[in-house]
């Protein structure tokens, strides 16, 4: 059979509802800086950094430049009992830019192996010193840690969950710390919610602390919605971890690199977990890269036995591939001269005023920002739950600007290079958007 130009049905879309996408495509050609341009020619202002990702702006010329150079040179070396100067130099410049001793850093290729790589060290950790009872790992509700199995059972979105079966058996969850009745429009952290963390004394005193391993929470929320942690609810969740000789993992693969203002959530709200999740601005995406990143205690705790034996017998065939090595090198490059992170935290009192201009709009009833981020939930049409948001973004995309939903709530996450015009027409675009689909 010829092959038919332009056939759109191969391809099984992720996270997408294919046969509607299909009808109506949405194909992006090219993208620069702040904007898109679709296949169509329109350009689309860019309000998502892609997916939380593009931290630096599209189409970098240094970044694109680097990774070139790399394919030329040593376009792939082989990752296991053999290694490559960038996959060095990019750890020890990452260890730099992590706060407190986390400085030791496991290359994956996506958020998902960042966290079933974080999991799985905090099992090797625990088996390592003679508590391999310490098997339960505990999530929280509303959480995103990615698609793998790991990620899957300790994440507690319902969705991404009723298809698979029971995946990992030991596994608990948090409540989510987001209550409108408490937090709505709150600007930065809410200061109700902290009483949350106290939770897991109870998820403590029903399974006992020496059968849990690790906490798992993004210390941000973004996928569901960007719920902002209440103030002193990380603080505490680390006094309890610490309390019951368990681990506490910050799942950062969207607070990473510079989305609140800081290098990580972590040096923000200066909370130190034991590991750190990362990937998307890693690279500022061009090549996918993960990388997770574990305190010294964890790495020291596994460096024993004898010399010849493999510590860890986890890893993947493009765990620090070169391409990513140099693409990350080269984003870090930017972030630093351009001093993206501290650019995004001035940035912030603007954007909070952008986004809460939004307050008012009809069938809005929540906008939560922090950093760069920002939620804004709308009322769901009756018995059609995420219907009004998919017709906002639509609607925004018409009118210009790239968003993302989740459920019935609108994301913004700008790329951190957004001057405050760029950000004003984001919030008068999405307002126009929910006015019209009022
Ligand atoms: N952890 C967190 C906190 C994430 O946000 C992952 C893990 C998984 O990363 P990978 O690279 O395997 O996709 C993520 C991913 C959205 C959206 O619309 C968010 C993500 C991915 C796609 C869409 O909010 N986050």
């Amino acid at each position: 059979m010829a092959e038919a130009p332009n056939d759109l049905d191969a391809y099984w879309m992720p996270f997408t509802a294919n046969r509607q996408f299909k009808a109506a495509p949405r194909l992006m050609a090219s993208a620069s800086g702040m904007h898109y341009r679709m296949a169509d020619g329109r350009e689309v202002l860019d309000g998502t950094a892609g997916l939380w990702c593009v931290n630096a702006g599209h189409c970098r010329a240094e970044i694109a430049d680097a990774i070139a150079a790399q394919a030329r040179a040593l376009d792939y070396a082989t990752a296991f009992q053999m290694g490559h100067p960038a996959a060095f130099t990019l750890a020890s410049r990452l260890a730099r830019l992590a706060p407190g001793d986390l400085d030791h850093v496991f290359y994956v290729n996506s958020g998902s192996e960042a966290v079933d790589t974080a999991l799985k060290i905090a099992l090797a950790y625990h088996h390592a010193r003679g508590e391999g009872r310490r098997v339960r790992l505990i999530g929280r509700e509303r959480g995103y840690h990615g698609v793998n199995f790991g990620g899957m059972a300790v994440g507690g979105i319902g969705n991404n969950r009723k298809q698979f079966g029971p995946g990992l058996g030991a596994v608990d969850h948090l409540p989510h710390t987001h209550d409108l009745a408490h937090n709505a429009f709150s600007r930065g952290q809410p200061a109700w919610g902290a009483h949350l963390a106290d939770d897991l004394l109870r998820l403590i005193a029903l399974h006992d602390a020496s059968t849990i391993a690790a906490v798992i929470v993004e210390p941000m929320a973004g996928s569901t919605g960007v719920l902002v942690p209440p103030v002193g609810y990380l603080e505490r969740l680390r006094e309890i971890c610490d309390a019951h000789g368990i681990l506490l993992i910050f799942d950062e693969v969207i607070t990473g690199y510079g989305r609140l203002g800081a290098a990580f959530a972590a040096t923000r709200f200066d909370v130190l977990p034991d590991l750190m999740t990362t990937a998307k601005g890693l690279t500022n995406a061009a090549v996918p890269m993960g990388a997770v990143f574990a305190r010294r205690h964890i790495y020291d705790a596994l460096m024993t036995g004898p010399e010849p034996a493999i510590e860890l017998f986890h890893g993947y065939t493009y765990s620090g591939h070169p391409l990513a090595c140099a693409a990350a090198l080269a984003a870090l490059d930017i972030y630093e001269k351009e001093n993206l992170f501290a650019r995004a935290r001035a940035l912030d009192p603007h954007f909070e005023d952008a986004v809460h201009r939004l307050d008012d709009v009809s069938g809005v009833i929540d906008v939560r920002n922090i950093g760069l981020a920002a939620g804004i939930e709308l009322a769901p049409r009756q018995g059609r739950p995420g219907a009004r948001a998919y017709e906002v973004f639509l609607k925004c995309l018409e009118l210009g600007l790239l968003t993302r939903q989740a459920g019935d709530i609108i994301a913004l996450s700008p790329p951190l290079i957004a001057s405050e015009g760029d950000i004003d027409q984001m919030a008068d675009i999405l307002g126009r958007a929910i006015a019209a689909t009022a």
